[in-house]
């Protein structure tokens, strides 16, 4: 295994330069606990801790490694354990406001080519569910594909097929049983050495079923490290980011619950509902509310039917919500820059303190 079968690459090799001279070598994160991760080098698997400095100086949880992640990682002499100095700047990540109440980002994956948007043809199937995941796969940064899984529970896959198609204009869908094994042949574009790609989807779609197919049998052993070259206390390790055959790196996520926005931009929306964008642009009037103006395109589409209603409701809530998360993580930001400017002038104010006493 070398560095770029781990995905590494020129950008990331630029943003390393500097940390080179820390005694440190750049590792993949396979799979993140709270303050530890294990991580991945060309030697093997490793169990890694993040310094005391670096959790001292992390704001947020996303400022600590997540699965996916690049880490300067500095080995511990004679031991199959290291530290963890930093995170590289993420080129993608998933991310959606963590679950409860707190207005916090938590993110996914990071650094993802590609993200496999799975969803199951049962009772579950729903294409307002499938237009949400989109807009967090849009905004990750990563290309996005659909995965309609258990294909041998619906009746007819290919209209469903060509039902998501509508709702995902420009973005590849891909029909297949992982439980069957029939269908995976449509993922091969995807699967290609060094890059990266998540499953993401609700609980019960049969992510891990199909991470498995697309691994084979063995895929767990891949270049576990042989623990007998360390001394030291052995480690059991637990990965989410694995290899597979094809020398694709494939992340298995936990079902995903509540997806609700983190700081989505307009963008995403824009580009989840990319059908929608040319059909407003022919209203008459170019701030039009869509709302009973005259020569409005929207209502004349939902009249005629070619624009379907349950997808314009969508669009307008997923772009309500949108506006909200960024009015949110404005605040969010307005409110650290307020406590470090605080900080800042406390500091300065003991200083002038400092000097003025005799
Ligand atoms: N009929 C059918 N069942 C499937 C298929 N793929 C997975 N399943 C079943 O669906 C159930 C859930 O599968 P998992 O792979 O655990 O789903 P998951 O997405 O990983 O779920 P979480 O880990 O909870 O997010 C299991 O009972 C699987 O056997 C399929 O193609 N067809
Ligand atoms: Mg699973
Ligand atoms: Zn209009």
């Amino acid at each position: 295994m070398t560095l770029s079968s781990l995905g590494w690459n020129d950008a990331l090799a630029a943003d390393f330069q500097p940390l080179s001279s820390l005694d440190c070598q750049p590792a993949r994160v396979v799979c993140a606990h709270k303050h530890a991760c294990d991580v991945l080098t060309p030697a093997g698997l490793f169990s890694a801790e993040c310094t005391g400095r670096m959790l001292h100086e992390a704001s947020t949880t996303a400022d600590l490694p997540v699965v996916g992640d690049w880490v300067a990682l500095r080995l511990r002499p004679g031991e199959a354990r290291g530290d963890i100095h930093t995170v590289l700047p993420r080129r993608t990540r998933f991310s959606r406001r963590a679950a409860g109440t707190r207005n916090e980002e938590q993110i996914v994956a990071a650094n993802l080519d590609t993200v496999f948007l799975v969803s199951s043809l049962d009772q579950n199937y729903n294409l307002r569910r499938i237009e949400r995941f989109l807009l967090l796969a849009w905004e990750s940064g990563a290309e996005p594909v659909v995965v309609l899984n258990k294909a041998d529970l619906h009746p007819d896959p290919a209209a469903a097929c060509a039902e998501v198609a509508a709702v995902a204009p420009g973005v590849p869908v891909a029909v297949l049983s992982a439980l069957d094994a029939t269908g995976l042949d449509a993922l091969a574009p995807w699967l290609l050495p060094g890059r990266t790609i998540a499953l993401l989807g609700s609980s019960g779609v049969g992510k891990s079923t199909l991470t498995n197919r697309l691994l084979g049998a063995d895929a767990q052993l891949v270049s576990d490290i042989s623990n007998a070259n360390y001394k030291g206390r052995h480690t059991t390790t637990r990965r989410e980011l694995l290899v597979a055959p094809s020398g694709a790196l494939v992340i298995d996520t936990p079902g995903l619950r509540e997806i609700q926005f983190w700081q989505s931009d307009a963008a995403a929306v824009d580009e989840t509902f990319a059908d929608i964008g040319p059909l407003a642009a022919r209203c008459r009037f170019h701030d039009c509310q869509h709302h009973g103006e005259p020569g409005c395109a929207i209502e004349a589409a939902l009249e005629s039917g070619e624009l379907d209603a349950a997808r314009w409701q969508s669009y307008q809530k997923l772009q309500r919500e949108q506006a909200y998360a960024a009015r949110k993580a404005d605040a969010v930001l307005d409110r650290a820059a307020r406590r470090s400017w605080k900080k800042l002038t406390q500091a300065a104010r003991a200083r002038a303190k400092w000097k003025m006493e005799p």
